[in-house]
Formats: structure tokens, sequence, C-alpha cells
């Protein structure tokens, strides 16, 4: 709510076209208006992501989402950090990182260095997530379940979970298709809430990303996903 001072209040009574009080008010509401605008359309517009392990913009939401201005992350979290800086939409909208009509041509359409994103999906919005960097990474044994939330029950036509080659390092490397080796692909899941799928790393060791390609199936929407990892 708007709170005029005296001084205001006086501007306002005596002045009747007083436009830069009239503009601060009216700014106020827009920005009121505007932030309703886009939590009713994050709520509308709610679909999924991994959640374990979190993918990159969820982790980050996750840690940060209520404390995204507080400049000890730019120490402790310093990926996440300069993904806030770049653009705070890619984590408010952590469950909105797909491309539609792909048509299953993953690979052609999403070049490499840009897996993260899902191919600059949507502009520059989730570009950050590219990055090399120390992405927080949680520890997994190299036999896991990694869990897709699907807010919006849109089904899975198939799940495809990706690790790096043992050797790539996330934290000076961008992601590239040849970097990856597939480790588990599903069938269909019916619409719920969650999906899971078990995942064997083989002999990796140390930080690899988990890359998820989930493919849901109420229409052709394709959803990419970068996960860290320590594999014990
Ligand atoms: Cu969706």
């Amino acid at each position: 709510m708007v709170v005029l001072n005296e001084e205001e209040r006086v501007a306002l009574i005596s002045v009747p076209a007083n436009k830069r009080l009239l503009g601060r008010v009216f700014a106020v509401f827009a920005v009121a208006a505007g932030l309703m605008a886009s939590l009713l359309t994050g709520i509308a517009d709610a679909h999924g992501s991994t959640t374990d392990p979190p993918s990159r913009n969820y982790g980050c939401w996750q840690r940060w989402g209520s404390d995204f201005q507080n400049p000890a992350m730019a120490q402790q979290d310093p990926m996440c950090w300069q993904a806030w800086q770049a653009d705070t939409n890619a984590m408010w909208n952590w469950n909105g990182l797909y491309r539609e009509g792909v048509a299953g041509n993953h690979q052609g359409v999403i070049p490499n260095g840009q897996l993260c994103s899902g191919g600059r999906t949507g502009g520059m919005r989730y570009a950050a997530l590219d990055n090399p960097g120390p992405w927080r990474a949680v520890t997994k044994p190299r036999q896991f379940t990694l869990t897709v939330t699907d807010q919006a029950r849109h089904g899975a036509d198939y799940l495809r979970v990706y690790v790096t080659r043992q050797g790539f390092d996330p934290t000076t490397q961008q992601l590239g298709w040849g970097n990856l080796e597939l480790v588990a692909s599903t069938g269909r899941y019916a619409p719920a809430g969650q999906y899971q799928v078990g995942v064997n790393a083989g002999s990796r060791t140390g930080r690899h990303i988990v890359y998820v390609i989930w493919q849901a199936s109420h229409s052709d929407q394709s959803y990419y996903f970068c996960n860290d990892v320590v594999f014990q």
C-alpha cells in the first residue's frame, strides 16, 4: 500500500495535476499488478523438473528463492549467484525449461554448449545454466533413483538419462552431446506427480552431470535438465 507523507498529502490536495505523485502511485499499482500476473501465470504454467538430484535452476530456487538478493550467495554458491544475476525468471520458472515441437530430434535442435538451457529456450532466460563452474553437486551412490516431479501431470512418453564420461570436468568444460553416455531409457509413464528411474553410473567417480530428457505426453513438449552430482 502507498503511504503518503504530510508534504505529499498537501501536494495532492493543493496541486490537482501533480503528475509526479500520481506517477508514483500508478507505478506502485503497476508493479503490484505485474507481480500478481506473474504469480498467476506461474501457477497456470506449472510443468516440472528433476528434483532429485535437483536440476541447476531448481536447486538454486530451493536454496535461495527466499533470499536471492543475499550477497553471501556470491561466495557460498557462485553459480547460483551468477544465474540469479543473469535472470531471476530462470529460477522462478524452474519448472518451465522445455521446448515444443522438437519431434524427438533433441541432438539436432540443441547445440553443443547449450544443453543445460535446452538450446536457450525462451531466449536468454536459462542461458546462465550452461556456464561451466562450481555448481553445487549432491552426493549419490553409483546406483541411485532419479526423480522427475511433474506438477502439471503431463505424463511421460519416455525419460532418457545420460551421464558425462569419466574425465569430463563440469567446472571448466561446456557440456556437449559428445560428453554424454546414455545410461537409462524408459517407456511411458501415466500422468502422476513424480516419475522415477533407476540410474547405474557404472564405475564413474567424482563430479558429473546427469542429463535428463523428459518427453511429456500431453503434447510434443520436451524438457532438458542438468543435474550436478558427485559419485561416491
Ligand atoms: Cu508443461
